[in-house]
């Protein structure tokens, strides 16, 4: 028989790409190394009968030890961000490093990444966000940084750190021919300039008053306008965070018209409508991000997109602020809507809302659950030994107890957040074991990780080429 294995677990049911099989998975050396029966002995064994065996999330979009477009620091850093995503089933994320004004984008990267290797308890890689192009060697300074693994850019369309169209055009420009995907914070900053000046002229100032002030329209405008660039550009690009269904349909007929566009949405835009806002009090400013939480036709055409692979995959879009001077009251008891920082945490519920509503209530099920939180995440953005329960890929794995149902409170999250925008709700499912490179991270619902134990994940290639016109590719 072969040496021992580090660990095996045994008679769950391992969701693949190819199929949900009931079996045993060895794991040696922090890698998958074989799925079956008989796999011998090992040092640590785990029996998961009645568990779903699923791979770890990937959680492609967070802000983490960020300054918001507003000139706000998240409130988590590397080390309490890192914990809640492990809490809630996610071993790998995937950060912005953001540029600041006259910062070079080597500076940028090797800051972020020095922070993230002091505090990162899961594993971790980085979007480039490209907000000064007028800095020295811009260009070269993307290649080199894009040639060592940093794989994905990102830019924005609002925010007051938004690129002109002919700087997108020369960012697409770029990303195709040093071979890196885009994300893009696509909503239109005119309108949405002119829906706040309008708003705030008329004495409107709750917090209910954002989701007006971001019109869907801005939205919808920029998501078409990124489509037609990606397509004229022949550039793969990730319409992020899409909250309307016109947004969805824009990045259908794209696809259809084999324009090479990806998008994502997220659990607040499946799951919470624009009503979240208004509160008694500041209370609304607690659900307040970019774009805002829409309506109930909005999230059945979001959840069809996901159906039909319009959408590839839901990430957190985690952005971390506290409800108090800190954070979201930063401008104080009274602060008016566009004074309040965008965002609320998701890294620890993203993976327990979504299984809930695609496993527990059969929305979709097990296998298309893996699909869109860490298969299609980690393959769409070439991080290549993470995503599935392969022999051969990353042992992150994560058990799950099908029927344990959690009940959220106030303020029960590992992050730095002090509430839980998801209070009262309940779901069914929970990531009870999480397994990062073979080691328990979370044992029985502890917590087990190290400070700085994450690692930088290295993206040699991408799947997701230019096109060249055919449409499947893009479509999950
Ligand atoms: N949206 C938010 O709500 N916060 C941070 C960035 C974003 O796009
Ligand atoms: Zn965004």
């Amino acid at each position: 028989m072969d040496e021992e294995n580090d660990l095996v677990i045994r008679g769950g049911k391992i969701v693949t790409p190819s199929g949900i099989i009931q079996s045993d998975m060895a794991i040696k050396n922090t890698i998958i190394s074989a799925t079956g029966h008989n796999l011998g002995d090992a040092k640590v064994d785990v029996s998961a009968h009645g568990k779903f065996i699923m791979p770890g999330g990937v959680d492609s979009h967070a802000h983490i030890e960020q300054m918001s477009g507003m000139g706000q620091m998240n409130a988590d850093t590397f080390e309490t961000a890192t914990r809640s995503a492990a809490m809630g089933g996610t071993t790998s994320i995937i950060s912005f490093a953001a540029q600041t004004a006259g910062q070079t984008l080597s500076d940028t990267v090797a800051n972020y990444a020095a922070r993230a290797r002091r505090g990162a308890m899961i594993d971790f890689a980085f979007h480039l966000t490209i907000t000064d192009m007028t800095v020295l060697n811009f260009e070269d300074d993307l290649a080199a940084l894009i040639a060592t693994g940093h794989r994905s850019l990102k830019f924005f369309t609002t925010y007051n750190i938004q690129l002109s169209d002919q700087k997108i055009l020369k960012v697409l420009t770029l990303a195709r021919k040093y071979g890196a995907l885009v994300g893009v914070h696509a909503e239109n900053d005119a309108i949405i300039s002119n829906a706040k000046e309008q708003l705030l002229s008329a004495g409107h100032k709750a917090p209910r008053y954002h989701a007006q002030s971001r019109p869907r329209v801005a939205a919808i405008e920029a998501v078409e306008r990124i489509c037609r660039f990606a397509q004229y550009l022949d550039q793969p690009v990730m319409l992020f965070h899409l909250s309307t269904s016109e947004g969805a349909s824009a990045v259908k007929a794209a696809q259809a018209r084999g324009a090479p566009v990806l998008a994502e949405t997220c659990p607040h835009y499946l799951f919470m409508t624009e009503e979240v806002l208004d509160q008694p009090g500041l209370e609304g400013a607690k659900f307040m991000c970019s774009p805002p939480q829409r309506t109930t036709t909005d999230q059945n055409a979001l959840w069809q997109a996901l159906k039909e692979g319009t959408l590839a995959l839901v990430s957190s879009v985690h952005a971390p602020y506290r409800y108090d001077e800190t954070g979201k009251l930063s401008a104080g008891p009274d602060a008016v809507f566009n004074e309040i920082a965008n965002g609320l945490p998701g890294l620890e519920t993203r993976l327990p809302l979504m299984f809930d509503a695609m496993v527990s209530r059969c929305e979709q099920g097990a296998q298309a659950f893996a699909q869109i939180t860490a298969t299609a995440p980690a393959k769409l953005y070439g991080l290549q030994k993470k995503g599935a329960l392969v022999a051969g890929m990353d042992a992150d794995i994560v058990i799950w107890d099908p029927d344990r149902k959690v009940t959220y409170g106030a303020n029960d999250l590992s992050d730095n957040v002090g509430y839980n925008p998801w209070e009262g709700r309940t779901v069914k499912g929970w990531p009870e074991n999480v397994v990062l490179r073979g080691k328990f991270l979370v044992k029985d619902g502890q917590f087990l990780g190290s400070v700085g134990a994450g690692n930088w994940i290295d993206r040699p290639e991408l799947a997701t080429k230019p096109s060249g016109g055919s449409r499947q590719e893009f479509r999950t």
